[in-house]
């Protein structure tokens, strides 16, 4: 269904019901990340993308856009919340690749643009919430994590998803300094990933990425805290191994490897009861798995839920 349909798309970028069912047919008999579809740089700045709704997105106010884009965690332009709008220009996001790789029939790497036409965008209205115990709502667009893991082929050995953003101090100055061991990891088990809230988002609010949101792709995992999110990926890897995750590498006392939210574990620093919903006056009560749980705590089924954090 169209939504948007601006007037500078280029036609290769312009979806109908019937041209979206054809490309799926074609994704469903395609060999992996090979393909070319339609060539041609983007613009750098903001472009509108083509999506439907979900109905997986929740109905609550959605943080203003001027809070999404201007009070952020990247810590590869600086710690502070005000940094990433600042000095993420200098990051460029186009032309951009991403390799998919690891334990799968068809790894390969695939610029940016191909790979957002080759599956069809979302748009999904999420709740996040980071560890720091604020939170927000963020209408993503993006398309599931399954279906480009399903494209490459997963081998049945493949029990982990490994993912790394880009590194560049020239273009991202944060990393001068070792805040963080560069470039920044993350991690899901290979059936968190492959869950239908699992996102790749490219855009939000419409548009493509804001490079402080982690332009052009980056992942989401409502059910879990935003340090999971990882932001401007390179690479994603299909891996028999739990992955090394930054936060899990700096300080393993404070952040497991799963960070699903829970308000019942509190961090070693603080409480985790409660959060501080941007753009609202009073705290509100953290929910289990964010408020995900029907979707998502099966997953979890017989495991001790404070290592679940
Ligand atoms: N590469 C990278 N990804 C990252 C981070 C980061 O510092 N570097 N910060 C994480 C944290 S702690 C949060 S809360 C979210 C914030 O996403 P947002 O700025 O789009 O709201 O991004 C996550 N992804
Ligand atoms: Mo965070």
């Amino acid at each position: 269904m169209l939504i948007r349909n601006a007037p500078d798309l280029k036609d290769c970028d312009v979806t109908d019901q019937g041209l979206y069912l054809a490309r799926r047919q074609f994704i469903a008999g395609a060999a992996g990340l090979g393909l070319a579809a339609c060539g041609g740089a983007s613009p750098a700045s903001a472009a509108p993308l083509k999506y439907s709704p979900n109905r997986m997105s929740i109905d609550e106010n959605k943080t203003p856009l001027d809070d999404v884009t201007g009070y952020n965690n990247f810590y590869e332009f600086g710690t502070g919340k005000e940094d990433p709008a600042a000095y993420a220009k200098m990051m460029r996001s186009r032309p951009w690749t991403i390799t998919v790789d690891g334990l799968c029939d068809r790894p390969g790497s695939v610029d940016i643009d191909e790979l957002i036409r080759r599956f069809p965008l979302e748009e999904r209205i999420y709740r996040m919430r980071c560890v720091e115990a604020w939170s927000m709502v963020i209408p993503w667009v993006g398309f599931p994590l399954a279906s480009l893991i399903k494209s490459v082929g997963p081998k049945s050995s493949a029990k982990y998803v490994a993912f790394e953003t880009l590194r560049d101090p020239r273009q991202m100055p944060g990393q001068r300094s070792a805040v963080i061991q560069w470039p920044y990891r993350e991690g899901l088990r290979l059936d968190e990933a492959m869950n239908p809230l699992t996102l790749l988002a490219v855009g939000l609010y419409g548009q493509t990425l804001p490079n402080q949101n982690g332009a052009p792709i980056r992942l989401v995992v409502p059910w879990k805290y935003g340090f999971k999110g990882i932001k401007s990926i390179v690479r994603i890897r299909l891996t028999d191994r739990r992955p090394q995750t930054s936060w899990q590498m700096l300080a393993p006392g404070e952040y497991g490897f799963y960070g699903n939210v829970n308000p019942a574990v509190d961090h070693p620093r603080w409480s985790q009861a409660k959060e501080r919903r941007i753009g609202e006056f009073f705290r509100r009560k953290t929910l289990p798995f964010n408020g995900y749980g029907e979707q998502v705590a099966h997953l979890y089924r017989g495991l001790d839920p404070r290592k679940l954090y």
